[in-house]
């Protein structure tokens, strides 16, 4: 069938919206007609070129939601009409992580998916009979996609599919980051390094699990306004700040007798390496635990005197919140219809996929917290 797409044809380019040609799902995969999908800054990061995993030319979009309008052979768990949220991370509840119940990341498809294609190995997408790789197993960028039927969540049907796309990605990482991978306590100290589209829904998290000072640090003074909108107490320009900035957070974290300081946990929410270091140095000693949740681009690395790990600090990372998907995403959902937590008024642009470039720009010039394409 043709359908609406905004390629990624080359690293550095503009998407092109076009007609491309998509096959029809085959055993165990479902036809998705994508009513809506977020912007993320990592279909930036692959558009970049900086991706080490980026394929060109492809579908990109991560961030979705929609109504499933056909099934292939085989598929027991969702049926035509339902609505869903595509997942990039999947939840087979079969393979050996999913069996582990230590992690989300399901390996059922992990690695046809990084190669842009289906699990049988080949791609649904092409143009001009020419192949397109998939993304990141979604490419919600496209007004039907094809999904495994294990890599889609089924949502209740009356929540707005422009608001709860943002589910797919954004929302469930921060406040997944929160509660399963840090699984932050009641009264503890936080800093949030980014204060954009994921950082915002760390803070959102931070204040439903009852963190008692939430520091956010961003590069853009806009975002103080944004923090606070959310539940940041304090706010730290990282600029102003300069070389002094660790020291500057230890300080305005001193608490108790020993007047060490240092947050309980800090959480990267900006891909940038040195952040990544500053979020560990502003760690307390002892028990601080630092989450890097940006994802960095070929050739980065990360570094720190191994004497911050040894006096007690602890570095993970969290991919997609530690949710597992079809469990988890609608019950976010459910949260969400319940006012327990927001999404409205994150979404600051909407646009037909015709204008979806000025979705990237709004982005670039961090003029955007998310901006949502809507069919
Ligand atoms: P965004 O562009 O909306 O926000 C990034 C924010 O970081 C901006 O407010 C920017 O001003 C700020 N910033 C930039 N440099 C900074 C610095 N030196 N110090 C402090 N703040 C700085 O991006 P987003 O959509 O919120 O994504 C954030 C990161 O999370 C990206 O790297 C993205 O790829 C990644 N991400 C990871 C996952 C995951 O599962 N691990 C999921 C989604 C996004
Ligand atoms: N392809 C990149 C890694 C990108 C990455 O880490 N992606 C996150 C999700 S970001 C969503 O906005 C993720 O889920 N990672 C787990 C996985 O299996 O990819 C690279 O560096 O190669
Ligand atoms: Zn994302």
């Amino acid at each position: 069938m043709d359908v609406r797409a905004a390629v990624a044809v080359a690293a550095g380019k503009p998407l092109e919206v076009t007609t491309v040609q998509l096959e029809g799902p085959k055993a165990g995969e479902v036809l998705v007609e994508i009513k809506a999908t977020g912007i993320c800054h990592t279909d930036e990061f692959t558009l970049s070129g900086a991706d080490p995993e980026g394929l060109f030319p492809a579908v990109l979009g991560h961030e979705g939601a929609g109504v499933i309008v056909d099934v292939g052979p085989g598929v027991t768990t969702v049926k035509q009409g339902d609505h869903v949220i595509p997942l990039y991370t999947p939840e087979c509840r079969q393979c050996p992580s999913c069996l582990s119940r230590k992690t989300n990341l399901c390996t059922a498809i992990r690695a046809t998916q990084g190669q842009g294609l289906m699990p049988d190995g080949s791609s649904r997408f092409s143009i001009g009979g020419k192949k397109l790789h998939h993304y990141m197993g979604t490419s919600t960028f496209a007004n039907f996609t094809v999904l495994p039927e294990i890599a889609v969540a089924k949502v209740r049907e009356d929540a707005p599919f422009d608001k709860i796309c943002y589910i797919g990605c954004g929302v469930t990482t921060g406040i997944g980051a929160v509660m399963n991978t840090a699984k932050v306590q009641a009264g503890a100290t936080a800093i949030v390094f980014g204060l954009g589209g994921i950082g915002l829904n760390v803070i959102q998290g931070l204040r439903l699990v009852g963190a008692d000072m939430i520091i956010g640090v961003d590069i853009n003074n806009d975002k103080k306004k944004w923090g606070e909108r959310f539940g940041m107490t304090h706010f730290v320009n990282a600029n102003d700040a300069g070389k002094d900035l660790v020291a500057h957070l230890v300080n305005l974290t001193k608490r108790g007798a020993d007047q060490i300081g240092g947050a309980d946990y800090t959480f990267d929410c900006t891909g940038n390496v040195n952040v990544m270091r500053q979020a560990l140095e502003a760690c307390h000693r002892g028990w601080g635990e630092s989450v890097i949740i940006g994802v960095a681009g070929a050739g980065q690395e990360i570094a720190a005197r191994p004497f911050q790990l040894v006096t007690g600090r602890v570095w993970k990372g969290s991919a997609f919140g530690g949710a597992r998907g079809r469990t988890d995403v609608p019950k976010i959902v459910d949260w969400y219809m319940e006012k327990k937590i927001e999404i409205d008024p994150m979404i600051t642009h909407t646009m037909p996929l015709a204008d979806i470039n000025k979705g990237f720009d709004l982005m670039h010039a961090g003029k955007s917290i998310r901006s949502v394409v809507v069919f």
